[in-house]
């Protein structure tokens, strides 16, 4: 195996966290939807397949590197959001949160002098600059536009605003 046991663990770790968010985002997808919000559904529905996509390139390093890779227990994503307002900070945190996983893998590698893995993570950490900005651009937009969540034309104008970013 080109790497240690402990990268291996960690990027097993990374496979189940970057699936669960694509469940997650599948969640929010589902739940706009039931609220009428097709625009933000589909903001939503485009990054479950974003996330199955990181998932994959893991995956295949770790094949490439004769790692064994162990398939864990997705857990249920939050579904229990009070408002679509709610649901993009929840997003943006969650974001935050595999941000702070990608760094601290990349450290991880780098502490081993692996840099095999440490030039792969680079990739991710440069996709993780660009969701940070995705979805600090949206929570900055909701602010700007004094978004509460309740429905009229602030909700059609954040729902089509989703929509444009999903293209
Ligand atoms: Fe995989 O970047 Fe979002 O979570």
């Amino acid at each position: 195996m080109l790497m240690s046991e402990n990268i291996a663990d960690k990027l097993n770790d990374q496979v189940t966290s970057e699936l669960a968010a694509s469940q997650l985002y599948l969640q929010m997808s589902l739940a706009c939807e039931a609220m009428g919000l097709s625009g933000a559904g589909a903001f939503f529905r485009s990054h479950v397949a974003e996330e199955i996509q990181h998932r994959d390139r893991i995956i295949d390093y770790m094949i490439e590197s004769d790692a064994v890779v162990n398939l864990q227990t997705i857990p249920a994503p939050e579904a229990n959001w009070k408002s679509l307002v709610d649901m993009v900070h929840s997003a943006y945190d969650h974001e935050k949160k595999v941000t702070d996983q990608i760094n601290s893998l990349t450290k991880a590698a780098l502490a081993e002098d692996d840099f095999s893995t440490f030039n792969m993570l680079q990739w991710f950490v440069a996709e993780q600059r660009e969701e940070m900005m995705l979805f600090g651009d949206v929570v900055e937009f909701m602010n700007v536009a004094g978004f509460t969540g309740d429905t009229g034309d602030q909700m059609v104008n954040m729902d089509n605003y989703l929509r444009k970013l999903s293209k």
